[in-house]
């Protein structure tokens, strides 16, 4: 499985660091939503979906998670830990995110507005949905 990460250049000066990302850029999709999720339960795994036509870049912008992404093949797990990297997640990735430290804020760079007919949330159905879009 090819997986993409990007490093943003932080424009770093002696008051600290700045990073700026710009759509079609330095990432290649129109930004359409950006959200965030935080104080998330120890233990915890989120996700558990794929999505049929979504592509987003997760970036872990404070503390760190891990990310396994299946292509319905292989499996890979990435860590974020760095607020000037991002994880880019295509479409027909099922994808599970845990391991979160207890201060992780993990930020997502969607190229979509949400819809909820846009998730496959059966991994089964994600197998067939593969299979298909493969013949
Ligand atoms: C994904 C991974 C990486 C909204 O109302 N608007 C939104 O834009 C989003 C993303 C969620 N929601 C609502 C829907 C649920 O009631 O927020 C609640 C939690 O969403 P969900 O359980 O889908 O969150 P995760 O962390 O399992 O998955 C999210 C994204 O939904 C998904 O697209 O790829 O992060």
């Amino acid at each position: 499985m090819q997986i993409t990460k990007y490093k943003f250049p932080p424009h770093g000066d002696v008051r600290g660091q700045l990073v700026a990302i710009e759509e079609l850029k330095d990432i290649p999709f129109e930004i359409k939503r950006v959200y965030y999720m935080y104080d998330t339960s120890e233990g915890v795994t989120r996700g558990k979906h794929a999505h049929k036509s979504l592509q987003q870049v997760l970036i872990c912008i404070h503390g760190k998670c891990k990310i396994l992404l299946d292509d319905g093949v292989e499996e890979e797990v990435v860590s974020l830990e760095n607020p000037y990297e991002g994880l880019f997640l295509g479409n027909n990735i099922w994808r599970e995110m845990y391991d979160f430290s207890p201060d992780a804020v993990l930020m997502v760079l969607a190229s979509e507005l949400y819809d909820e007919s846009d998730y496959i949330r059966n991994y089964n159905e994600f197998l067939e949905f593969v299979k298909n879009s493969k013949d």
